[in-house]
C-alpha cells in the first residue's frame, strides 16, 4: 500500500490553515478534512452572541507573512467572532488554501498501518485516504460538553449550546431565558441576553474571577501603528510567558510597599484583560501571597460594582480558589449585569441542576425555574476530546483514548509514542498561551520533522517513550510550582476535571512560552534526537491526489 498523500490534516481552523500552508511551502501534498462547511474551526462553531477573543487582536493572528499583516485591519482591541472568522476566510482565500480543503467531512477513524508506514483515514462519508503523515489540527476546546440532563428532550421551549450556536439569529426579546454555565462563554453571552430578555436566570456553580476586558474600537492611528510595529509586537510576544503582546512587570509583590500594591493592581484593573495579572506582579501564579492579594482585590471590586450584597458575595470566588486556578474569563460589563432588575443569579453549588423539565430548569431540592429558552454554556472536553472522540489507532492497534487513560502524555505537545508519523497542533500539554502564536512554531516544527524524515530516506518518525515521560514530568513539575493544582477540586479543565469521569492529568505546559519554544527549536536543530526513524522497503513517494 502506497500513500496517496504526504499529509492529511484534520481541521481547518487556525491550526489546519497554517499547517496546510506549511505543507505546501515544503512541496508536500496535503489534504485538510473539515467537519464544518467553511474554515474557522472554533470560530465557525462558537458564534453565540458576544463571542470574541480574550487576546488582543494585534497578536491574535498569523505572523508568517508580512503582506498578510499589512493588508488586514483589526477594528477592535478584541475582535468579535465574525471578525475572526472573516480573517480566517481571508487567509484561506489569500493563499488559495480552499482547493486542498474538503468541507463537510468528519473523520471517523485513523489507523496506522505498520507494514507500510501510512495512516489510513476514513471519513463519515465513507471515503478512505492513505497518507504518510497525519496531523491533528482539531482544536483544544472544540468538543462541547453535552448537557447531561436526561429529560432535556421533554423541554417545550428552545435550547442552545454556546459551542454549537445556530447560524440564524436567536431572539431573546421578551423571553424568560436560563443560562447554565458561567465560564468564558457564559460570561460573554450573559450581558447580551440580559439586554433584551424579559427575565434572565443565571445558574452559577463556581464563581470565577471575571476581569474587565475593556474593549475599544481601534482608530486609524492605532491601526497604522500596529501595522508599522508588527516586528516589535512579534518580538514582544516571543518573550512573553503567555505569548501575549505585553511586557513583564519586572517586579514581585515583595518589591514594593502595601500602598503600592493597591495602586499597581488598580492600574492593571483599569488596563483590563489579562494585563491585570501579567503586568502587575510577576509572581501572581507562583506566590500564594501575591495571588491572594490580587484575588481579594477582585472580590472587593465585585462588592463595589454589584449593588445587592448577597448577590455580590455569591459572585465572589471562594478563598480556596486561587486567581487563575480556573481560566479567568474576561467580562464586558459582566458584574454590572447583575444590577439589572431582570437578572437573577441562582447559586447551584450546593443545590445542583438536577434536570430539565418540559417548562424549565429543576434543581436537586425540587425548585423549578420556568424558562422559554435555555442556553447551555457548559464547556468542553478540553485538550484531548477532539482526539479521544475519534477512533485513532497507533502501533499494535492502541487507541489514543487507551494511551491517555491516565491523562494526556505527549512529547512537546507535538507527538505521542506508539503513534508514528502522527503530529498535533495545539495538542494537550501545549503552553498555556495565546493560541495563534503557539500554532505557528508547531506547524513549522511539524513541517521540519516531515522534511527531515523524508530527506533522510525514512518513512517513520516516532518519539521515544523516555522523551514522552520526561516531557510529562516536566509539565507536572511546572504545574506543581504554581497555584493551579488547587483547580482540580473546582473542576478546572487544565487537568480534565470539568468532565465527570474524565482521567485527570496535566493538560498544559506552564513553563512559559519562551522556554517551550526554546525546547522545540532545540529538538529540531539538533536533528530530532528524541525520535526513532526507520524505513519500509520500496517506499515510493505519495502519488499526490491533492489539488496542489
Ligand atoms: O467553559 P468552562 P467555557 N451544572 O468550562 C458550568 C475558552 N474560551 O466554554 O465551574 C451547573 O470555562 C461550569 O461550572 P463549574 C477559554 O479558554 C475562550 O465557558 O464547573 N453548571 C462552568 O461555569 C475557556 O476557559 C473564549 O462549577 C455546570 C461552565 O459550565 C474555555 O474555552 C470564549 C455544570 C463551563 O465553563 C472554556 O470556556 C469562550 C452543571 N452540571 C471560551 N456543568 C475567549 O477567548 C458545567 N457547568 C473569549
Amino acid at each position: 500500500m502506497y500513500p496517496d498523500l504526504d499529509v492529511v490534516v484534520i481541521g481547518a481552523g487556525f491550526s489546519g490553515l497554517r499547517m496546510l500552508y506549511e505543507a505546501r511551502s515544503r512541496g508536500l501534498t496535503a489534504r485538510v478534512l473539515e467537519a464544518a462547511s467553511d474554515v474557522g474551526g472554533t470560530w465557525y462553531f462558537n458564534r453565540y452572541p458576544g463571542a470574541r477573543t480574550d487576546s488582543e487582536s494585534w497578536a491574535y493572528c498569523f505572523g508568517f507573512d508580512k503582506r498578510l499583516q499589512e493588508d488586514w485591519d483589526w477594528p477592535e482591541r478584541y475582535p468579535s467572532q465574525p471578525q475572526v472568522l472573516s480573517y480566517l476566510r481571508h487567509v484561506a482565500d489569500r493563499f488559495d488554501l480552499r482547493r486542498d480543503i474538503q468541507f463537510d467531512t468528519r473523520v471517523r477513524s485513523a489507523v496506522f498501518d505498520e507494514e507500510h508506514d501510512v495512516w489510513v483515514v476514513t471519513t463519515e462519508r465513507g471515503e478512505r485516504l492513505v497518507s504518510r503523515h497525519l496531523v491533528s489540527a482539531s482544536g483544544l476546546l472544540s468538543v462541547p460538553y453535552e448537557p447531561p440532563f436526561p429529560r432535556l428532550s421533554s423541554f417545550r421551549g428552545e435550547w442552545y449550546m454556546t459551542a454549537r450556536w445556530p447560524h440564524e439569529p436567536v431572539d431573546f426579546a421578551g423571553k424568560r431565558v436560563a443560562v447554565i454555565g458561567t465560564g468564558a462563554s457564559g460570561v460573554q453571552l450573559i450581558p447580551i441576553v440580559a439586554a433584551t430578555a424579559a427575565r434572565l436566570t443565571v445558574f452559577q456553580r463556581t464563581a470565577n474571577y471575571i476581569l474587565p476586558a475593556r474593549n475599544y474600537v481601534l482608530h486609524d492611528a492605532q491601526r497604522q501603528a500596529i501595522k508599522a510595529n508588527y516586528d516589535a509586537i512579534w518580538e514582544q510576544v516571543r518573550r512573553q510567558a503567555m505569548g501575549m503582546p505585553m511586557n513583564p512587570a519586572n517586579r514581585v509583590l515583595g518589591d514594593v510597599s502595601p500602598e503600592e500594591h493597591q495602586r499597581i493592581l488598580e492600574a492593571g484593573w483599569e488596563e483590563g484583560g489579562f494585563r491585570y495579572f501579567l503586568e502587575t506582579f510577576d509572581d501572581i501564579f507562583v506566590n500564594p501571597e501575591s495571588n491572594a492579594l490580587a484575588a481579594e482585590f477582585v472580590r472587593n471590586k465585585i462588592r463595589t460594582i454589584v449593588r445587592d450584597p448577597a448577590t455580590a458575595e455569591l459572585l465572589c470566588p471562594k478563598p480556596d480558589h486561587p486567581l487563575g486556578a480556573k481560566r479567568p474569563p474576561l467580562g464586558h460589563f459582566y458584574y454590572e449585569t447583575f444590577n439589572r432588575d431582570n437578572v437573577e443569579l441562582v447559586d447551584v453549588s450546593g443545590n445542583a441542576v438536577d434536570d430539565i423539565t418540559p417548562t424549565g430548569v429543576r434543581l436537586a431540592d425540587g425548585t423549578e425555574y420556568e424558562a422559554d429558552v435555555i442556553v447551555f454554556a457548559m464547556g468542553f472536553d478540553a485538550m484531548t476530546g477532539s482526539l479521544t472522540s475519534v477512533d485513532v489507532r497507533g502501533r499494535g492497534g492502541v487507541t489514543i483514548a487507551e494511551k491517555w487513560r491516565g491523562g494526556p502524555r505527549t512529547h512537546l505537545a507535538l507527538t505521542v509514542d506508539e503513534f508514528p508519523n502522527f503530529f498535533m497542533i495545539a495538542g494537550p500539554q501545549i503552553p498555556f498561551a495565546n493560541a495563534p502564536v503557539m500554532i505557528e512554531p508547531a506547524a513549522e516544527w511539524i513541517g521540519e520533522a516531515i522534511s527531515y524524515t523524508r530527506e533522510h530516506g525514512h518513512t517513520r518518525i516516532e518519539p521515544t517513550a523516555q522523551a514522552v515521560t520526561a516531557y510529562n514530568e516536566q509539565c507536572e513539575t511546572f504545574f506543581n510550582a504554581t497555584v493551579f493544582p488547587a483547580g482540580e477540586k473546582i473542576r478546572s479543565w487544565f487537568v480534565g476535571a470539568n468532565i465527570p469521569g474524565k482521567p485527570h492529568g496535566v493538560a498544559l505546559y506552564f513553563g512559559g512560552y519562551p522556554n517551550y519554544i526554546r525546547e522545540v527549536r532545540q529538538e529540531a536543530e539538533e536533528g530530532f534526537t528524541h525520535y526513532r526513524f526507520s524505513a519500509v522497503r520500496d517506499a515510493r513517494p505519495s502519488v499526490g491526489v491533492a489539488g496542489s
